[in-house]
């Protein structure tokens, strides 16, 4: 389970369905030209939290249909409704997926205890290994090396997707945790977590530049850090790009350059205007 991980996108129509015909597209392209080891379904870059249950199912098993097993497959079932979760973690656990990854519960401000027990409870429903998903720069959810080790305790939680930018809790993490999967978050930090020795990456980015972010990787595994902070410099120039002109639209634009079916942004997320679009077209040739 070690490796990159695309942050899968899912291709939607102009009235938001799911565009099956493209989301099989956007997986042949992340396995076939981007090359990562595995595919993370149904996060914030599958815009899960605007779809229903239904619909997240539709995702999981046209996903795992088209990959069957070339690549590694972490669903991500995390929701407020608990119930939702464990019915979301068996489906994607009866579909035969790697792993599952469940956000951190938001809005409501859980304690520490309510965390542990919507993990517990997910995981122990099933015959399957957790992944925590700690993004608090978008859930609030701040949690401590001490709660880390406590949710560690269930050996069915094997690790967390670690997506903010606190290095010194990261290296903590490294440091307390040698024998759990540490994945890095955010793409353009990719470089100094892989220097802190994380075990993998899922990003959003890996999309369109799963290329780039596997030579920032093994470069730096290799102790090739002057290399590797090349390409991070021109990644991050990428993705200062992108995130000026919208992420996930501009991700899409950049995909439909390159003959991938993409679609369009789930509502309330707003369609890019044409000049954004002329935009999104310029960046991607200007970096491919
Ligand atoms: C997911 O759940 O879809 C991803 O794992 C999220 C991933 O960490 C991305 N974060 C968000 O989109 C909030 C990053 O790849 C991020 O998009 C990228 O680093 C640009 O900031």
């Amino acid at each position: 389970m070690k490796g990159l991980f695309t942050a899968l996108m899912v291709s939607y129509d102009e009235e938001g369905n799911i565009n099956e015909k493209g989301l099989r597209e956007i997986i042949r392209y992340n396995i076939d030209v981007n090359r990562v080891d595995g595919l993370y379904v149904n996060g914030s870059t599958g815009e899960n939290f605007m779809i229903s249950t239904e619909e997240k199912k539709e995702i999981f098993r046209i996903t795992k249909d088209e990959v069957k097993d070339r690549v590694k497959l972490i669903a991500q079932v995390g929701s407020v409704n608990l119930k939702e979760a464990i019915e979301l973690a068996k489906y994607a656990t009866d579909l035969g997926y790697d792993a599952l990854s469940a956000v951190t519960p938001f809005y409501y401000k859980f304690d520490f205890e309510e965390i542990k027990h919507y993990y517990n409870s997910i995981i122990n429903a099933v015959n399957n290994k957790m992944i925590i998903y700690s993004i608090p720069f978008l859930t609030g959810v701040n949690m401590s090396v001490t709660q880390f080790e406590e949710l560690f305790e269930n050996e069915k939680i094997i690790g967390v997707k670690f997506t903010a930018g606190d290095f010194y809790l990261l290296e903590r993490m490294r440091r307390a945790f040698p024998d759990k999967l540490i994945y890095a978050g955010f793409d353009e930090m990719l470089l100094s977590a892989a220097v802190l020795g994380v075990d993998g990456a899922i990003g959003s980015t890996f999309n369109v530049n799963g290329e780039r972010a596997r030579q920032i990787f093994e470069l730096a595994q290799q102790g090739k850090i002057a290399e590797a902070r090349e390409i991070q410099h021109v990644t991050n120039d990428l993705i200062t790009d992108v995130l000026d002109n919208g992420l996930y639209q501009t991700l899409k634009e950049i995909l439909k350059e390159k003959g991938v079916d993409a679609g369009y942004c789930r509502q309330p997320m707003k369609k890019l205007s044409d000049e954004k679009i002329g935009i999104a077209k310029s960046i991607a040739r200007k970096y491919w």
